[in-house]
């Protein structure tokens, strides 16, 4: 009976203390963060972000027929550039414009492949000369990209107008070719960022097929190409590889002229998300810097570099990332003109959005900040201190404040430059910019159409992408009006 009761005891001691661990589980925030609000990037959807401007370019078959989609029964030989190409030389120009990085393609619908694949004959190992016998672009491209201290991936389409296999109703085409290739482009580089799947599956588009001519549909893209298998399998080798399209990492903006909506949530689709969306998917415009196609045809030539520059300020400064696309020509180079206007563009980015002049201004303060945790303050000075990693933010329940900026003397300003601190989220709805002469006079700024932030926004103050006219002013201040949460503010700048 003693004993009964004694172990009795025990076991409810016990219980007791597994409760109280159970139920302690409030985990400490000593330096008071804010919680994000879901859903949030990952880490490698935030490196990927971060890459900002890179190119793509279309090279192939196509560059030496004259098309922009082939259907798959062009003849090897016809592939048969002037010089060895040259992705080093193709990288080299991007840089010049700023671009961080670049994706080739290596294989587009036609099937032929830009490098020596195990899966297929229709490849440069069967070129029309030394040339094109010579090239492996994935090989080059990555240890150019390396060298240029780049980023790099490569395009490489799922539809394949030349295999024999594509839609026919099997699993073939995956297990034999598609994952093979997939894979053996992962292996040109652990630090790939990001690899292009397009979603063309052009049933209405006539194919070679192997020999057996017509059209082929699939039914679902993602379960066809075993699309989690093929993540997986991809981020064991390359892991901060983000699978663009049917990967469902990233999004395409939803168009092909290098726009973004002014508002855009970095969840949901198109060119402005959804606020409500449940994943976290930020947008990539991809754009055409040239007058034709996205591979090269003669008589083609750049668009200008206020153009460009255009494109620039209405995708990466509208939270999405922008991929140009210039195509090397029959020489595998980028043609002169097209290496002239990036040398252009990389001028006036660094003239435009160069000289941040924030750094000369005689005060920085902002109506509300969070209370400083243990080691981490939430001050107006982090937005200034070239470390994303720190950020200015408010209290909980305090979802609007102004933070105010004031030179000692008139300045021209053309753009605020804007980027939340998207780890917990993106958090901001809608914002104004305002300036002043004096300090008691205030004119609204980029005609009332600021609403989200996200990872980045450039709003230039005259409202207009097109016209570099700035406004003279000696105070500026950002008031923001709502947001989903306290919001969060890792840089601002003023251009
Ligand atoms: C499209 C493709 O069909 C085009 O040929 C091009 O590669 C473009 C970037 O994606 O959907």
């Amino acid at each position: 009976m003693k004993r009964k009761a004694s172990t009795l005891m025990v076991l409810l001691l016990l219980s007791t203390a597994v409760r109280g661990q159970l139920y302690d589980v409030t985990l400490p925030n000593a330096d008071n963060e804010p919680a994000p609000v879901h859903p949030v990037p990952s880490q490698r959807q935030l490196l990927w972000q971060e890459t900002e401007f890179y190119a793509f370019f279309h090279f192939g078959m196509n560059t030496f027929t004259n098309a922009e989609w082939g259907d798959g029964s062009e003849a090897e030989s016809r592939f048969a550039p002037t010089k060895v190409p040259n992705p080093r030389q193709w990288l080299t120009a991007v840089k010049a414009a700023g671009m961080k990085g670049g994706i080739a393609v290596v294989k587009h619908h036609d099937g032929f492949c830009l490098w020596p694949t195990a899966t297929t004959t229709h490849s440069i190992v069967n070129a029309g000369n030394e040339n094109g016998r010579n090239t492996n672009i994935p090989d080059s491209f990555s240890v150019a990209a390396r060298d240029l201290g780049m980023k790099y991936g490569f395009y490489v389409s799922p539809w394949d107008l030349n295999s024999a296999y594509w839609g026919d109703g099997t699993s073939n085409y995956v297990n034999k070719v598609f994952l093979p290739q997939c894979l053996e482009l992962a292996k040109y580089g652990s630090d790939q960022f990001e690899m292009w799947f397009d979603g063309a599956t052009g049933g209405d588009h006539a194919g070679y097929y192997g020999g057996n001519r017509g059209t082929r549909t699939i039914p679902n893209a993602s379960n066809y190409y075993d699309i989690p298998n093929l993540r997986d399998t991809v981020h064991a080798i390359a892991p901060n590889c983000v699978m663009w399209g049917v990967g469902d990492e990233a999004r395409w903006i939803g168009n092909e002229q290098g726009w973004a909506g002014e508002t855009n949530w970095a969840m949901g689709s198109g060119e402005s998300g959804n606020m409500n969306a449940w994943k976290w998917k930020a947008g990539e415009s991809d754009a055409k810097a040239t007058n034709k196609g996205w591979f090269w045809h003669s008589g083609e030539s750049p668009k200008s570099a206020n153009e460009l520059f255009k494109i620039y300020l209405e995708t990466v400064g509208r939270n999405a990332t922008l991929i140009l696309n210039f195509p090397p020509d029959q020489s595998g180079e980028l043609p002169q003109a097209d290496v002239k206007v990036l040398q252009e563009l990389g001028t006036m980015l660094k003239e435009r959005l160069g000289t941040d002049l924030m750094a000369e201004a005689s005060s920085v303060t902002a109506t509300a900040t969070r209370t400083a945790g243990a080691g981490r303050s939430y001050s107006v000075a982090n937005l200034t201190d070239g470390d994303k990693e720190t950020y200015w933010a408010t209290n909980d329940g305090e979802h609007t404040a102004t933070i105010n900026v004031e030179w000692s003397e008139t300045k021209t300003l053309h753009y605020v430059m804007l980027m939340e601190y998207i780890r917990l989220g993106q958090r901001i709805k809608q914002f104004t910019i305002e300036t002043s002469l004096d300090g008691s006079t205030w004119t609204k700024r980029a005609s009332g159409s600021t609403t989200t932030v996200g990872y980045k926004r450039i709003v230039p103050l005259n409202g207009s992408t097109s016209n570099y006219g700035g406004v003279n002013a000696r105070y500026l201040r950002v008031t923001i009006e709502d947001s989903r949460s306290c919001p969060t503010l890792h840089t601002m700048a003023v251009y």
